[in-house]
């Protein structure tokens, strides 16, 4: 693959236009640098421009799931509600790109198919699924951790007469479920968003479930105008503490240990936290996910609010986990998932007791049961943090392939770089805390860290910057021994790579904190990247 001798070399190519792609590109103008952009997408927005499922929401607070570079940009833009829905963070990010004039230099509508590293010339080129090509000194992936959906091969999925559909590539237009037989697959934080508002909408709704996962309501809400003034009075102390925090966000737990207090204690934490709503009940004690009597005693507590919750006990015990420590799953947040279940038109369907046997031009026929169904929603995940690295033809130096490098798992260097492969940013990478950190805290350090390195190289004549193998093994070791500590290695989680058949099962994220991970990320530049080999 050659690219056109008066194709361009620039000096930056980012490659994907979500809450990544849009800051590096921004980054990249800021400096001066010669730098275009290729979307997959017909816009940007990344995970909010694809993810248009009913309930799509995030689960970090909208005001610190949003970009701190720009003190202006944080007073004029106002967020409605606690947890920001997926058309206003959709909205947000239009808005910053428009803001910022950073459109026109992307390509929307186009996927990397290929990239091969010139080791003569120290160039990438990439090639587009239209076949056009771009050349540059440095790429950045900003293709994302969740972007690569999952599709599961179920025997007879073609001859489904119905509507099929994918919460990870919901259509743009409008869903009219009225009136439908709605069969839902996957019971992550996609599909337990969705139910709800698939059973209000729907005939009837049938969720067939596999593995049950822990949920805990979100108790969204809109944001007071005495939060609102609250939240500009101390946006920068609110962003300077997150930029240290363990998840890149303000969080406590208890100050002791689940381990140490009484049980009255405990019942009061676990319920201030399950009345506080959000992702942080999984944090209410410290010990919470490295120690299994102190996990066991927040399984319980919540467990005992699904049987409360949920008139039938055979449906409350069928929605009660039975496989994972809980937290050591991505914990879901819902709005009113398990009292949905007390609904007359919707159904549990236990994949465990009675598994698919065929999906059938009328519906799904498992082991015990016919399910007639006019619509198939799948919310079955992504081939997380490598999918949509790996998924392209991506060849470094010395005949390196990455799909082969990271066929036994991924070894990085700081989630950021990979032996082989000189000149290659992977922004939000595996071996980087990731989808375990607030994404636009992680995503505006990896890419100032990536913008550094590059401005360091095209400042200092040079060529080539590629991870030393022995410090990325070397930091990839360290994450497993980190990941070893806690309880998340039990699970077979999607950090796991469990989710997908075939897939090494390796723990992909770093979890060692935010915090500590960007003073090692600091500490790794300031040091004249001493895990590079620099030509
Ligand atoms: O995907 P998942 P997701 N037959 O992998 C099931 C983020 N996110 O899109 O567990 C039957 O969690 C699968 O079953 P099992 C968040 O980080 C955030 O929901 O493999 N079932 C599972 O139930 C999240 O963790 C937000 O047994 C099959 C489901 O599909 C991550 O994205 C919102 C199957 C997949 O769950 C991924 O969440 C949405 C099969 N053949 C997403 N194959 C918020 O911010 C798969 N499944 C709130």
């Amino acid at each position: 693959m050659n690219a056109p001798n008066d194709t361009p070399v620039r000096d930056l190519l980012v490659v994907g236009a979500g809450l990544a792609g849009i800051y590096a590109m921004y980054r990249a103008l800021e400096k001066g640098l010669d730098v275009v952009g290729v979307e997959a997408g017909e816009s940007v927005g990344g995970t909010w421009y694809w993810n248009r499922y009913p309930g799509a929401r995030c689960d970090v607070e909208s005001v610190d799931y949003s970009y701190s570079f720009d003190r202006q940009l944080e007073k004029d833009w106002r967020w409605t509600e606690r947890f920001a829905t997926q058309p206003e963070i959709r909205s947000y990010l239009d808005h910053v790109a428009d803001r910022y004039d950073l459109r026109r230099h992307f390509t929307f509508g186009r996927r990397v198919t290929a990239a091969r590293f010139d080791e003569q010339a120290s160039t990438w080129t990439l090639t587009l699924d239209d076949g056009a090509q771009h050349r540059a000194r440095f790429v950045m992936m900003a293709t994302g951790c969740l972007s690569a959906p999952h599709r599961p091969d179920l025997p007879g999925i073609d001859d489904f007469a119905g509507t099929q559909l994918f919460t990870a590539q919901w259509p743009d237009e409008p869903v009219d479920l009225t009136g439908k037989r709605v069969g839902l697959i996957g019971t992550g934080s996609s599909g337990i968003q969705a139910a709800p508002l698939l059973a209000e909408q729907a005939q009837s709704l049938t969720v067939f479930q596999r593995s049950a996962n822990y949920t805990v309501p979100a108790r969204n809400r809109p944001l007071t105008e005495e939060e609102q003034q609250e939240i500009q009075a101390t946006y920068p102390q609110r962003r300077e503490a997150s930029r240290y925090a363990p998840a890149g966000s303000l969080s406590t737990t208890h100050p002791q240990k689940a381990t140490e207090v009484s049980a009255e204690e405990r019942a009061r934490a676990f319920e201030a936290r399950w009345q506080e709503g959000g992702v942080l009940f999984a944090k209410t004690f410290p010990d919470q996910g490295t120690d299994l009597v102190a996990n066991d005693y927040a399984r319980e507590f919540a467990e005992a609010k699904i049987r409360a919750i949920v008139a039938d006990p055979q449906v409350a015990e069928d929605l009660i986990p039975t496989d994972h420590p809980i937290g050591t799953k991505r914990i879901v947040t819902d709005t009113g998932y398990y009292e949905m279940y007390n609904r007359d038109d919707v159904q549990l369907v236990n994949l465990r007791r009675e598994p698919i046997e065929q999906v059938t031009a009328w519906g799904i026929k498992t082991s015990t049961a016919a399910y007639e169904l006019d619509v198939l929603v799948f919310a079955t995940g992504f081939d997380a943090l490598t999918g949509a690295l790996t998924s392209i033809d991506l060849r470094g130096a010395r005949g390196a392939v990455l799909a082969d490098e990271w066929a036994d798992g991924p070894t990085t260097y700081l989630g950021l770089g990979v032996a082989g492969f000189p000149n290659l940013i992977t922004l939000n990478g595996p071996g980087s805390p990731s989808v375990l950190a607030n994404m636009s805290t992680h995503t505006e350090q990896q890419v100032d860290w990536g913008m550094d390195l590059v401005t360091y190289c095209l400042e200092n004549g040079i060529d080539q910057a590629e991870p030393r193998r022995d410090a990325a093994e070397k930091w990839t070791e360290h994450l497993g021994e980190v990941a070893e500590g806690t309880l998340f290695t039990r699970a077979a989680s999607w950090y796991m790579g469990a989710n997908v058949e075939g897939k090494k099962r390796t723990f992909m994220p770093y979890i060692g904190g935010f915090g500590n991970y960007r003073r090692l990320c600091d500490e790794a530049r300031d040091t004249g990247y001493a895990g590079y080999v620099l030509t």
